[in-house]
């Protein structure tokens, strides 16, 4: 049934058109991810580790086992449930990550009724000062990659730097499992403002949230719990109303079937912090039971 109803969405982009009502013998869909599509990481300094490889992309499947790295700017996870996620009234699927307060990392995020075609969702910061549309980075791959060492990278703006490496994580940055063994990784979407700055009260670094909008982001929304699911906590909201195509013009979607999380920031915080780098620890979906 639930493949029929891909093949359904795909032939009509129309939940209408599918009958998803479950017979007796139906164990029903489950409300968490079903399958990580690919996860493709910027260099980072969980990357390689528990939180930053393949068995960390597979611990984000079936419920909330852990979470998943993806990196500097650019680097994301795609996923998917064993159902269509439809747009319902309000939120139609959350996203866990590990943010608190003083520690957002935000992601953003895009959605796919086919795999192919993307729109992302809007959040608060479209058209902020700061927000960079089109942005693009090429990080390279260094000389060696025993073990940790700073990552080239260029932008298309002009400028340069490098994901650089912090005292206690020592293993390489450079993520070392990707097919075809790539020795340059590019990255393409919108770059949000820098949110990071030296908390004299705090003395620590703090990554201030942004109003709405983002994954692994210490928003309001966070700790709202949707309907009466008190598995939708530590999560952030995501309402399909909200996304736009590459133009920024709103589109209609009743239903999608991927979604995408990429770390948008490109920004050093500062020692003791490193590089931030979005967290996926989960994903559930509001539409299991319909
Ligand atoms: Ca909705
Ligand atoms: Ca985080």
């Amino acid at each position: 049934m639930r493949y029929n109803s891909f093949v359904c969405a795909l032939a009509a982009l129309s939940v209408t058109a599918c009958n998803t009502e479950h017979g007796p013998d139906d164990p029903g869909n489950s409300k968490w991810i079903s399958r990580v599509v690919e996860y493709r990481p910027a260099p980072g300094q969980f990357i390689n580790t528990f939180q930053g490889n393949a068995t960390a992309a597979e611990g984000i499947v079936g419920g909330r086992n852990g979470c998943l790295s993806l990196g500097g700017f650019g680097g994301y996870v795609i996923f998917e449930f064993d159902h269509e996620v439809r747009n319902i009234d309000g939120t139609d699927f959350v996203i866990f990550g590990n943010a608190f307060d003083g520690n957002s990392e935000p992601g953003i995020v895009e959605v796919s009724p086919d795999g192919n075609v993307w729109y992302r969702l809007q959040g608060s910061e479209d058209g902020a000062a700061g927000t960079l549309q089109d942005y693009t980075i090429a990080y390279t791959k260094p000389a060696q990659t025993e073990t940790a060492e700073d990552v080239p990278w260029s932008d298309n703006r002009g400028g340069r730097g490098t994901v650089r490496t912090v005292t206690y994580h020592t293993q390489p940055y450079w993520p070392l499992f990707l097919p075809g063994n790539p020795q340059e990784l590019s990255f393409s979407g919108v770059r949000l403002p820098d949110n990071s700055s030296w908390s004299e009260s705090g003395n620590k670094y703090v990554q201030t949230a942004f109003a709405w909008g983002y994954a692994d982001n210490w928003s309001a929304d966070y700790n709202e719990m949707v309907g009466n699911d008190p598995d939708t906590r530590a999560s952030n909201k995501f309402d399909l109303d909200n996304a736009v195509d590459r133009d920024g013009n709103p589109v209609v979607l009743t239903a999608i079937r991927q979604i995408k999380v990429y770390t948008a920031l490109n920004q050093w915080v500062g020692n003791g912090v490193g590089e931030t780098s979005t967290e996926v620890c989960g994903a559930l979906s509001l539409s299991a039971d319909l």
